[in-house]
């Protein structure tokens, strides 16, 4: 797999914690109890204690991570460290209590408000860009097989070089972005083009601790989605495809086999079909 270098390989992790800061009354951050700030962090902080009994932590060790974690910060790079290593055990936790289209980690790179499109749609992209054509087609029905007109499936990919447009200053605004709208059965019909895989910058704090520890950058190629549909709960997702690099040992740990696409090619491409069930809210 390659990718071409990007100037800011760093960047996207700055650019991660603006669009977090944006973001975070979208995501529901709000402050707990005192009495479960009380209760996580000391658990938090006994686990933390536990590692450094057992390990024998030395004061190198601490002093190197204080320093680790102060770059994290100043590079700006907690959503996308915290989204790689924490979010998937979240994400599992929160759907205990879901039904429908399983779910997955939401990343640092979604952006709102990007174009609004009708259902049978064409992401938006450059007009020479790289990666064999993708259609993925499918419905958004609720519980009862009921179909959702008017749902939107909100939709980001990375190009074929693995950069996401918002994160990456050589690519236009709204790149491989879109909102599209289902039609009265509840379908849509999106052309795009086949993701691959998708390295974590190496070039920042969050690389320098993955190569220090031996461990690899790489997610396997996958698009993201949150389907919504009005009185359900929305869906946060991505897909991924069969045979892909990194399905057994995404950095990120965020694949699901239901979520495992198998497309089927065409003459010019690959055609795909996937279904979206969304539950009452
Ligand atoms: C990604 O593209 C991504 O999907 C996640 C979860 C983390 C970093 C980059
Ligand atoms: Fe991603």
């Amino acid at each position: 797999t390659t990718t071409t270098p990007s100037p800011t390989a760093a960047g996207s992790g700055a650019n991660a914690s603006e669009a977090f800061r944006a973001s975070s009354e979208r995501r529901g951050a709000a402050a707990a109890s005192q009495e479960r700030t009380d209760r996580v962090v000391r658990r938090v902080l006994e686990a933390i204690y536990q590692v450094v009994r057992e390990e024998e932590v030395t004061y190198p060790e601490f002093q190197a991570a204080k320093r680790w974690l102060m770059d994290v910060g100043e590079g700006g790079e907690w959503p996308l460290f915290l989204d790689v290593f924490v979010e998937h055990e979240i994400e599992k936790v929160a759907a205990r209590t879901q039904e429908g289209t399983a779910g997955t980690i939401e990343g640092p790179y979604y952006l709102p408000a990007q174009t609004r499109l009708p259902a049978a749609a064409t992401l938006p992209m450059r007009e020479d860009e790289k990666g064999e054509k993708l259609l993925f087609t499918g419905q958004v029905r609720d519980l009862d097989g009921t179909p959702l007109a008017g749902a939107e499936v909100d939709f980001w990919q990375a190009d074929a070089d693995g950069y996401y447009s918002g994160f990456a200053p050589h690519l236009p605004d709204g790149n491989l972005r879109a909102v599209v709208v289902t039609d009265d059965q509840g379908r849509f019909e999106i052309t795009s083009i086949k993701p691959a895989p998708y390295q974590i910058p190496t070039d920042g704090p969050t690389g320098a601790l993955i190569a220090a520890a031996g461990w690899h950058p790489w997610r396997p190629a996958h698009l993201h989605l949150m389907v919504r549909a009005d009185g359900h709960r929305q869906v946060t997702t991505q897909l991924y495809f069969t045979g892909g690099e990194w399905l057994d040992n995404d950095v990120a740990t965020a694949t699901k086999d239901e979520l495992i696409l198998d497309p089927a090619p065409t003459a010019d491409g690959w055609a795909v079909e996937y279904d979206f069930v969304l539950e009452r809210a």
